[in-house]
Parts: C-alpha cells; structure tokens; sequence
C-alpha cells in the first residue's frame, strides 16, 4: 500500500517535470548548429516529434518528389528504426508527418531555397523546384539529433525544435573538386564525396580527370587514354579510370542529390598521361616518348599545339564527354603550362574554347586561360593571380574563387599535418572560414562571381581516409561562404556551431581533423 502510494505520488511529481523538461531540454531551432547557417531561422519553443505514425507525404503525381521523399525516409530509417514510409499527398493524411510539396506561389525561393516549417503538429517543407526541397531536407538532418546519421537503430527520442526556416543560396555555384589523377579514387569512394558534400548543400563536383600522372576516363575514340594512361598513380601502384558507364553512373547518382558533375580534362599542360599513350602528340624533340610520371613535380608537359592532330584529340574527347554530361561545363585546365609558349598557349585555348562550345558546353579554365579572348560564357576559376581574375571580370567572364591561400584543401593545416602540401599557406579553420569572395580581389565584385569552390589535389591523399581528414572541417566552412548571405557569417559564432557539429560529422563516419581552434562537444 505504501509503496504503491510512493509510486503514485512519484509518478505526479515526475511527470509534469518530465514534460516540461522534452521542450526546455531541447535546444531552440535559433540554437541548433546549422552549417551552412540559414538565411532566415524563427523558433517557435516547442518540439516535433517522429513517432511510429510518422509518414512522408510528397505531392502527388511527381514523380521527383517522390524520389526525394524516399531519399528523406532512407535518411531517417536506419538511425530510428521507425519504418517511415512514403505516401503521396492524396491519401488521408495522419497528424505528425512530413509534408514535401512544390509551389508556383513562392517564386523567391529561387531555384535551390526552401521553406521549412517544424509544428509540434507536422513539417512542411516548401520549394520552388525539386532542388529546394533537396536542399530543406539537408536542414532537416541536422535539426534532429546526431544519431539520426548512425547507420543502425539508436534509442532515440527523435524530436526537431519547432520553428520556420526560410533560406536560399547566396551563391548559384557551390563547388567542391576531386582530383582523382594524381591517386584514382573508386566509384564508391566518389559516391561517398558526394553524399558527403551533398549534405552541406553543395551543387557541383569537379573531376580532374586528367594530368600528368593519370588519365581517368574512358575514351573510345583514343583507348590507350585509360587503358594506358590510367595505369598508375603518384608513387606508383595500380591507377584505374572510369569507363564511360560508370562516369554516368556517377553523373546520375550526382543529380540525384542536385549535384552537377563538372569534368576536367587539363590541356595544353598537365598531359603526359596522355603524351605517354600518344607519342604523336608531343612535339618535344628532347623527350619523343614520354614514360609515365610518378612524381609531382608541375610544368613539364606540353601537347604540341602547331600539329593539328592535337585538335582533332581535343575534339574527339570533348565530344566524347559532352556526350555524357548533363550538366553546361567542360573544364579544360589551363593551368601551370609552363613549357608551352604563350604565343602558342592563347591561340590554343582559344580554339579549345571554340571546340567546347560547338559541342553545345561552356568552357572553364583556371585562371591563366584569361590570357586568351574569353566568351562571356566561359568560367574562369581563381586560384592564384589577381590580375587574372580583373582579366575574366574585365572581359566580361564570370568567376569561380577557389584562392589556393584559403580555399585549397590539400594545404595543410599546420607543419605537424600528416597529409598535404603547404606551398600556398598553411590553412587552419579560420584561414579557411574567414574571406569574402566579393572583397578578395580588387576590381572584382559579387556581380562577377558565379561562385565558389573547394578543390582537393592528391599529390599526397591516397585514400578516403587522408581525403576526409583534409575536407573535414574544412568543407563545411566553405559550403557557408558560398550558401550564407555575408551578414550572416561570423568566424567565432560559427567555431560555436562547428563545435557542437563534430558529433554529427562523427556519426557520420567522418574522420575529421579535430583542430584546437574549436571546443568539440563530445
Ligand atoms: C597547383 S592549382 C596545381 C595542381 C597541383 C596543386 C597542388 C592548380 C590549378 N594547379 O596541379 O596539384 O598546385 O597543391
């Protein structure tokens, strides 16, 4: 009897505190650590929760929604256990679901922006197109608990502080680059780069598919590319190339998260790959026949720009990787062609530019193609000289900034990094946070840059462990600068939100450098 009174008079104790404790305990929408921050975040103090009821409505007779409602319930599932299945909006609807609808209503959402709205009732996650509702969904994951990211079942409670986000991207470009010449990197390994960029609302990876150490992807029209070419990597080993299925396998599996596949094929430069499978397109009387290249030493190779037999290569690549690609770029290197005579070099891209565009793409280039007569078209992307990107903005050329100093990944983080080069700088995080696209480059404003990019060179990354070590967390920081309006970034409130992300990016299996510039929330 007393024990049943003592149980009794617990239970009306403890269950009001447990309530109140759900809504107080949990962090508001205006405090969770979203990276890249939103534009706009209300919080409205209370708590959704997923339950066993819980079921994803996508607006009926689309197809796209659908599959980006299954991709949502494929993110939940794992971690909850909770069997989360998708409906479509015209069957009867259940209270604490998730709702994914496009609307022509809100046309300011752009392109990629979203609504989201957390009620202790439902979400709605509102888009203009498939890609916003892609991108809210990113929002979404990291407004839930890390272990929602856990690939087996956790306890749980599941619940998302209420509250409306409102956001779209600042910029319309928001790249990450893999090189994948210099070590070959699987199609698993690249699957895995893109979920991982993919959730920091990236849109476009860039594939160095080729340079002096390698060549990675199948050409029919020029066979020895690959099959030669890509048969090793820096330091030696086995090397690899994509044959053409899988690059489009990658490219389809890419625009299932709203990424486009930007392919890189470096010229004149950066070609002994291709030098050694073609002896005939050197002109290098010192060298007639190159061997492979193991080393990573730049600036040596030189496609021989007087012999028209090196035109109809280039047409014949283009051609083949036009064909596979979806997406409005080609990107042609440019870079470091230090052995190719600059009055040799400009006729030369300007005819590559020729050649991209009668294949219906648009060129790219590092910033040294600025040099030749840019289209307003063409892309250049910054990386080193100033007065190269006042070229493209003066001619009327749109800009990718991707200023080695802040934006390479593949710099180390200090003398004491395992992986990396430091020729640039070494970068910790708030080297790699804190620069303006819009104010680093005198003479280039907001209006000039299309956006920004990450690249990765693996001179000295060899697998996905060194390559997420380099990314992470770096990446993220860059995916801000490129999605966050400028008055909504701040490097010592941001270190906050990185620091209570490490258990997120640990649940994700990240293995990310943990840098002592941030307070890592265990
Ligand atoms: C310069 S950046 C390069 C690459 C190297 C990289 C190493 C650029 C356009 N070219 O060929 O891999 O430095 O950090």
């Amino acid at each position: 009897m007393r024990s049943l009174y003592l149980k009794i008079s617990a239970s009306i104790v403890l269950i009001p505190l447990i309530l109140s404790c759900s809504s107080e305990n949990s962090p508001k929408l205006s405090e969770q650590s979203l990276i890249p921050m939103p534009v706009s975040v209300t919080a409205t103090d209370s708590v959704f929760e997923l339950d066993e009821n819980t079921a994803i409505y996508a607006q009926s007779g689309n197809e796209e929604v659908k599959n980006i409602a299954q991709y949502l319930a494929d993110r939940l599932n794992p971690a909850t256990g909770l069997d989360i299945e998708v409906k479509t909006a015209n069957d009867a609807s259940v209270a604490g679901s998730i709702h994914l609808t496009l609307t022509d209503a809100d046309t300011t959402l752009g392109d990629e922006g979203y609504e989201l709205t957390i009620a202790t009732s439902g979400i709605k996650l509102l888009a203009h197109q498939p890609a916003g509702l892609f991108r809210g969904i990113q929002t979404l994951r990291q407004a839930l608990p890390a272990a929602i990211e856990k690939s087996e079942k956790q306890s749980g409670p599941w619940r998302i502080p209420t509250g409306t986000v409102r956001d779209y991207p600042e910029y319309a470009y928001r790249g990450a680059m893999l090189d994948v010449a210099r070590h070959f990197f699987s199609v698993e390994d690249v699957k895995r780069y893109i979920d991982l960029i993919a959730s920091y609302k990236m849109n476009v990876l860039h594939l160095h598919l080729s340079d002096d150490q390698g060549w990675r992807i199948e050409i029919k029209s020029w066979p020895k590319l690959a099959t030669y070419g890509g048969s090793t990597n820096v330091g030696g080993g086995k090397g690899g190339y994509y044959t053409q299925e899988q690059y489009s396998d990658l490219v389809n599996y890419a625009q299932s998260q709203y990424i486009t596949i930007v392919p890189e094929i470096d010229m004149p430069g950066h070609t002994n790959s291709a030098l050694a499978s073609y002896p005939e397109l050197n002109c290098n009387e010192k060298d007639p026949n190159p061997k492979l290249y193991e080393g990573i030493e730049v600036g040596f190779s030189t496609l021989c720009t007087s012999k028209e037999l090196t035109y109809k290569f280039v047409d014949d690549v283009v051609r083949e990787l036009a064909a596979l690609t979806p997406g409005p770029y080609i990107h042609v290197g440019g870079d470091e062609s230090h052995v190719t005579p600059m009055e040799e070099y400009i006729p030369f891209i300007n005819r590559v530019q020729d050649i991209v565009q009668s294949h219906g793409k648009h060129m790219i280039g590092w910033d040294e193609v600025t040099n030749a007569s840019l289209k307003p078209t063409s892309v250049a992307q910054y990386w080193a000289k100033a007065e190269y990107a006042q070229s493209a903005a003066k001619q009327g050329a749109k800009l990718i900034m991707s200023p080695a100093k802040y934006a390479y990944l593949d710099m180390q983080y200090d003398s004491t990094s395992k992986y990396g080069l430091h020729w640039a700088a070494y970068i910790e995080l708030d080297s790699a946070y804190n620069w303006e696209p819009s104010t680093m480059v005198s003479g280039v404003s907001r209006k000039d840059i299309l956006g920004v990019e990450a690249p990765i060179w693996t001179e000295t990354i060899a697998d996905m462990d060194a390559l997420e070590y380099m990314a992470f967390p770096r990446l993220p920081g860059l995916a801000e600068i490129g999605w966050s309006p400028k008055s909504a970034r701040d490097w010592t409130q941001y270190r906050d939100r990185l620091g209570k992300h490490g258990k997120r990016m640990e649940a994700m299996g990240i293995g990310y450098y943990p840098s002592k510039q941030v307070v890592w929330e265990k």
